[in-house]
């Protein structure tokens, strides 16, 4: 897999969302994609319109929104149509797969209207992602956490990726900080915990530089406080965006 061109991986990739993302990963130059973990909808919508040319995923946690009203994922999904990239909640999902289900369709942010990519905990087991099953959307399913302290240990990212293998058609990829899944060239490896200068945060999260993140199987990786800490988000997605794809491109030669 890490060696492999993602135009080269779309035909090992049974899920539909992981084909699109190595498109336009492909067609942008670009496998950025941005935490925007804002508490106002202005700054969630100014932060899609700043770093949309720079990234291939929009990631969310659209419940720490203060001011949440329905009319802000339209005006998302008309900014991520605009600068082509793929709208992402991530949301853990980590219940019984009826209760996931029921957190996936209703309750005020509907995510399964809007959210084509989602992030699920394995720990539930398969019952949960029958319970999330959709043609059209793609889970990453988390193998690892990039915290410091975290009980998940290589048994259970094992077992989290023999999970992922017996549902390629729903799994785009997994969410780990190591190559856990080289013979799957079809999964995609996201790995958060990245920002340059600055080693953790005091609340266990751990960071890695971009290069070295993509040493270690990264395909897409996930910026948060490094992108929109910045006092200009865009100047630094597009940093970010230039030193990730660097990176990539050195590993496939
Ligand atoms: N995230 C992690 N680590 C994981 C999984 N997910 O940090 O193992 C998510 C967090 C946050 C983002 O929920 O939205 O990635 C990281 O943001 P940061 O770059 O500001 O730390």
């Amino acid at each position: 897999r890490l060696n492999l061109p993602f135009t080269e991986r779309i035909p090992y990739a049974k899920n539909c969302i992981a084909r699109e993302l190595f498109q336009i990963m492909t067609e942008k130059q670009t496998n950025l994609c941005i935490a925007a973990d804002v508490t106002k909808s202005a700054d969630l919508i100014n932060l899609a319109n700043q770093t949309g040319p720079h990234i291939c995923l929009f990631k969310t946690h659209i419940d720490i929104l203060d001011d949440f009203h329905v009319d802000v994922i339209g005006t998302l999904q008309k900014i991520a149509e605009k600068h082509n990239f793929l709208l992402f909640e991530d949301r853990k999902f980590s219940d019984i797969g009826k209760t996931a289900q029921m957190q996936y369709c209703n309750g005020m942010y509907k995510i399964k209207s809007w959210a084509k990519v989602i992030t699920a905990h394995s720990l539930a087991g398969a019952g949960m992602l029958d319970a999330l099953k959709q043609s059209d959307n793609g889970i990453f399913l988390l193998a690892e956490i990039s915290t410091s302290g975290s009980i998940i240990d290589k048994n259970y990212a094992t077992k989290t990726t023999k999970l992922a293998s017996q549902y390629p058609d729903l799994i785009a990829g997994l969410v780990c900080q190591s190559p856990l899944f080289l013979s799957e060239p079809g999964f995609i490896q996201l790995t958060p915990g990245v920002q340059l200068d600055v080693e953790s945060d005091g609340l266990g999260q751990k960071y890695n530089t971009p290069s070295a993140v993509i040493e270690k199987g990264a395909d897409i990786a996930v910026v948060g406080r490094g992108i929109t800490q910045s006092s200009e988000p865009a100047v630094a997605a597009e940093k970010y965006k230039r030193l990730l794809w660097d990176a990539y491109l050195k590993r496939v030669k």
